[in-house]
C-alpha cells in the first residue's frame, strides 16, 4: 500500500507495480527490466473499479493512479470493498491552506479497502463436576456452575446447560452438557458429572393391637366386641429423616404424626395409607389394611358375641355360639378350630401386600399363600407344598384337635416342601400355615 508514484501499467521506462505484483513487463518492452520477484503474484485492488473511478491523482488535468492498495490471494479473498476517498485531487489547490476547509490536505486521493474477518473457529468448552443438595425435593444449577473457564480466541462466549432442574428421581451422578456458543455461532461441548445429593425414603407399616388379648386373627384385625378394639399403625420410616407424615383414612387419633392409633365403631374394610416426607422433600407411601367384624350379639349389652365352633372330634362340623364374653377365652384356648365371629364370617379377605417398588410404582399382590398336603390320609408322612408370592417366611405348628401344640417349625422358605408328621399316632391333626397376615389350617389324617 502507499503513494508509489507509479502508474499500475509500465510507462516504458520502468515497470513498477507490475515488478511489484509478481507480473513484470518484459525486458524488450522497458528500459530497466526487473525478473519476476514474486509468487504467487499480488493483486492491485484498483484494477477490481470501474474505469473511471481509477484515479487518485491529476496532473494538468490528467487523471491518472499513482496510489496502490496491492494484496495477496487470501486477503483479497476476504475484501468486502475498495474505494477511492474523494477527498483532495478534485478540489482546488486553494482549500489547502484554508483552515475552515478539511479538502485538499493532500494533492493525492486516498485508496480505501474494507476487509471482512469472519470467526470460523470453535470455542473451547471446559467443564468441572458440581454438587447440589435437593430441598423440598428440588435442586437447580446454572451453566457457569460447572463452567471452568470456556473461552473464545475472538469473542466473548454464551453459555447453556442441558438440565438445570433436578428432583428425587436424579439422586446421584448425572451427565449434564456444557454447550459453549461464540459470537459467530461456533459452538463447542463439554460434559459434567452433576452429583444431586439426596435420599428417598422407605417406610414399612405393622399393626400393633393396643393388647394381648388373644382372638385368634391376625394383628390387622379387629373384633368389635371382643379383644384390642383399635390398633396402632406403626410406621417405620427410613431414609433421610426427620420425616413429617400424612395419614389418609378415617378414625385415626392424629394424621401428621408417625404412628396414629384407628379406632373403628362400624364393622367394614379400613385402607390407610401415609405419605411419608424426609428431609431432602423426597416422599413415598405406605399403606395398610384393617378389617373390622361385628361379632356382638344384638340385644346382649355387649356381654355375648358370636363365636363358630368346630367340635375337636368333628372340626368340620361347625356351628355358631352366643358366647358370654368372659367365656371366649376359655374357648379359643380350648378348641383349635374355634373363631370368633360367626361361622362362614370373616374379617374381611386376607390384607393385601403392598410392595414399595419405587417412590413412583406400587405393585399390590393378592393373598397368595397356597398349601397342597400329599397323601392325606397318610400311613406315614405328610408332604406340605408351600407356594407364595410373598417372600414373607412360614411359621408352620402341628395341633391336636384340642389345640394343644404337638410341634412347630420356624422361619420356613415361601416356597418349599415340607416333609412332617412321621412320628404322629393315628388321628386327626391341624396344621397352621401362617405367613405375614395369611393364615391357613389344614386338616391332617393319619391312618394305620
Ligand atoms: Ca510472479
Ligand atoms: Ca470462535
Ligand atoms: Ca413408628
Amino acid at each position: 500500500m502507499g503513494d508509489y508514484n507509479a502508474f499500475q501499467f509500465n510507462d516504458g521506462l520502468v515497470d513498477l507495480i507490475g515488478t511489484i505484483k509478481g507480473t513484470p513487463t518484459p525486458a524488450d518492452q522497458v528500459v530497466l527490466a526487473s525478473t519476476d520477484l514474486v509468487n504467487p503474484d499480488l493483486v492491485n485492488l484498483i484494477d477490481g473499479i470501474s474505469a473511471t473511478q481509477r484515479y487518485s491523482f491529476v496532473f494538468d488535468g490528467s487523471h491518472q493512479v499513482l496510489d496502490h492498495i496491492l494484496v495477496n490471494q487470501n486477503a483479497n479473498a476476504k475484501l468486502s470493498r475498495f474505494s477511492i476517498a474523494r477527498v483532495d485531487a478534485d478540489f482546488p489547490e486553494v482549500y489547502r491552506s484554508d483552515a475552515n476547509r478539511p479538502e485538499r490536505i493532500s494533492d493525492h486521493d486516498a485508496p480505501v479497502a474494507y476487509f471482512l474477518f469472519t470467526d470460523v473457529t470453535a470455542p473451547v468448552a471446559i467443564c468441572k463436576p458440581a454438587s447440589v443438595t435437593l430441598v423440598n425435593g428440588t435442586a437447580t444449577i446454572t451453566a457457569s456452575d460447572i463452567n471452568n473457564g470456556s473461552n473464545d480466541e475472538c469473542s466473548n462466549v454464551t453459555l447453556s446447560v442441558s438440565q438445570t432442574s433436578f428432583d428425587c428421581t436424579d439422586i446421584g451422578a448425572n451427565t449434564v452438557t456444557l454447550t459453549v456458543t461464540d459470537a459467530a455461532g461456533n459452538t463447542a461441548t463439554c460434559n459434567a458429572t452433576v452429583t444431586v445429593v439426596g435420599v428417598v425414603p422407605s417406610c414399612s407399616i405393622t399393626a400393633v393391637p393396643t393388647n394381648n388379648i388373644y382372638t385368634g386373627g391376625v394383628p390387622t384385625n379387629i373384633y368389635l366386641g371382643y379383644g384390642p378394639q383399635s390398633v396402632t399403625l406403626n410406621n417405620t420410616p427410613v431414609g433421610g429423616g426427620p420425616f413429617t407424615y400424612s395419614w389418609s383414612g378415617s378414625n385415626l387419633s392424629c394424621t401428621t404424626c408417625e404412628d396414629p392409633v384407628f379406632t373403628p365403631t362400624t364393622q367394614g374394610v379400613y385402607n390407610f395409607t401415609v405419605t411419608v416426607t424426609n428431609s431432602y422433600g423426597c416422599t413415598t407411601t405406605c399403606s395398610i389394611t384393617i378389617c373390622v367384624l361385628d361379632i356382638r350379639v344384638p340385644g346382649t349389652n355387649g356381654k355375648k358375641v358370636y363365636l363358630c365352633h368346630a367340635p375337636p372330634e368333628n372340626p368340620a362340623n361347625t356351628s355358631t355360639l352366643e358366647v358370654s364374653v368372659n367365656a371366649v377365652a376359655e374357648h379359643l384356648a380350648d378348641h383349635a378350630g374355634d373363631k370368633l365371629g360367626q361361622c362362614g364370617q370373616d374379617p374381611c379377605a386376607p390384607a393385601m401386600i403392598v410392595k414399595n417398588i419405587s417412590n413412583k410404582l406400587k405393585l399390590v399382590i393378592p393373598p397368595s399363600l397356597k398349601v397342597a398336603v400329599l397323601p392325606n390320609p397318610s400311613k406315614t408322612a405328610f408332604t406340605l407344598t408351600l407356594q407364595s408370592e410373598s417372600e414373607l417366611p412360614v411359621n408352620l405348628r402341628i395341633l391336636d384337635l384340642n389345640g394343644k401344640e404337638i410341634s412347630r417349625l420356624g422361619n420356613l422358605s415361601a416356597n418349599s416342601i415340607i416333609r412332617i408328621g412321621d412320628n404322629l399316632r393315628t388321628g386327626f391333626y391341624l396344621a397352621e400355615i401362617v405367613q405375614g397376615q395369611e393364615r391357613k389350617i389344614v386338616k391332617l389324617v393319619k391312618i394305620q
